[in-house]
């Protein structure tokens, strides 16, 4: 039997769960359906957060990267799939869930382009099998102030940028979400400056909790939450992980996201999770977890890096986080 000792930023489950949620997955680990088993259990975790069963379903082994398997209790599949921001199909939280059936995620190819030496197109079919697919458990906090815990399948985002190799040159990487006014009805508001735009620094592009998802909760991508492929960057604020994605170019210069070009005060291009550091309109320091909406539902407080800061801390040595927010 494993025992994991939580390292000291992060509250035993017991601390930060609600008592029945954390008796249930007592029972689950007893059942074998654990951390401790799971290693050698392919979607474990999955059986124990149910996915909708009408999507393909997508096996995974759990991930062995440190940090990528959080104790939260996963959101529920209804929550997760219902409650979106993605704004090429409108912004309220339910849009996506109601238009995002007109996305056409097949034929679906991602440009890589830029200060490589292995530029091309790869298909979304050769993407699928480019490296094994992992399951791991992440928590995902929206600038909003609300989060979710969410069991996502795919890889290291490193595992496809190194395919390009990226010369010296190549300091960020841009990626560029799909903008197509015929299936995102969201793009004909002048809402954003479509694409949707987002950027990292190569370094956290390269770092193995970057993610890029194919699935959750065992299954591919429901539409609403960025099918066929997006990001998961667990420690940053949600709008970071840009949803169907269809260019990966590497550049010399901080690339502007679409959020920053929207309100540059609100959205820096670190935005990593700072409950120290407030948004201008609001408080960063805590945050509401989607499915503990009860009337004794206490706010949780937000965690320095969103928790990861054991992993990813050290990406951001020496810099004044109040500064690049
Ligand atoms: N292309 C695109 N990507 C996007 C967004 C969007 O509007 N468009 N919204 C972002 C925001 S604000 C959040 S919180 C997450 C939400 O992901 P989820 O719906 O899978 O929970 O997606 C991010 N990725
Ligand atoms: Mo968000």
């Amino acid at each position: 039997m494993l025992i994991r000792i939580p390292a000291p930023h992060q509250p035993l489950p017991s601390e930060i769960t609600p008592r029945d949620a954390y008796l249930n997955r007592r029972t689950a680990l007893a059942a074998g359906l654990g951390l401790g088993l799971a290693a050698a259990s392919p979607l474990a975790q999955a059986q124990a957060a149910p996915g909708g069963g009408k999507l393909p379903k997508l096996a995974g082994v759990r991930s062995a990267v440190a940090g990528a398997v959080v104790m939260d209790k996963p959101t529920s599949y209804a929550d997760a799939t219902s409650y979106n921001n993605f704004y090429e199909f409108g912004t309220d939280k339910s849009a996506p869930a109601e238009h995002a059936h007109t996305l056409k995620t097949r034929p679906w190819t991602v440009a890589i382009e830029g200060e490589c030496a292995k530029p091309g197109r790869f298909d979304i079919e050769a993407l699928l099998k480019l490296a094994p697919m992992e399951e791991r458990i992440y928590r995902l906090r929206c600038v909003e102030g609300w989060s979710m815990v969410i069991p996502w399948m795919g890889y290291s985002l490193a595992e496809l940028l190194k395919q390009a190799q990226p010369t010296s040159k190549a300091k960020y990487v841009e990626f560029t979400s799909l903008a197509d006014k015929a299936q995102m009805p969201g793009v004909r508001s002048g809402v954003l400056d479509w694409p949707y735009v987002e950027g990292l620094r190569i370094d956290e592009a390269m770092h193995p909790l970057a993610m890029l998802v194919f699935g959750m909760y065992g299954e591919v991508l429901p539409n609403q939450n960025g099918a066929p492929l997006r990001l998961a960057l667990p420690w940053k604020y949600g709008f970071k992980s840009a949803k169907s994605i269809v260019r990966i170019r590497f550049v010399e210069k901080e690339p502007v996201s679409s959020w920053t070009k929207a309100a540059q005060q609100e959205y820096g291009f670190y935005s990593n999770v700072n409950p120290n550091v407030p948004h201008p309109r609001w408080s960063q320091a805590t945050e509401r977890r989607i499915g503990e909406d009860g009337l004794f539902a206490k706010k949780r407080p937000t965690l320095m890096f969103n928790g990861y800061e054991a992993q990813v801390g050290q990406l951001y040595a020496g810099m004044d986080l109040k500064k690049n927010y």
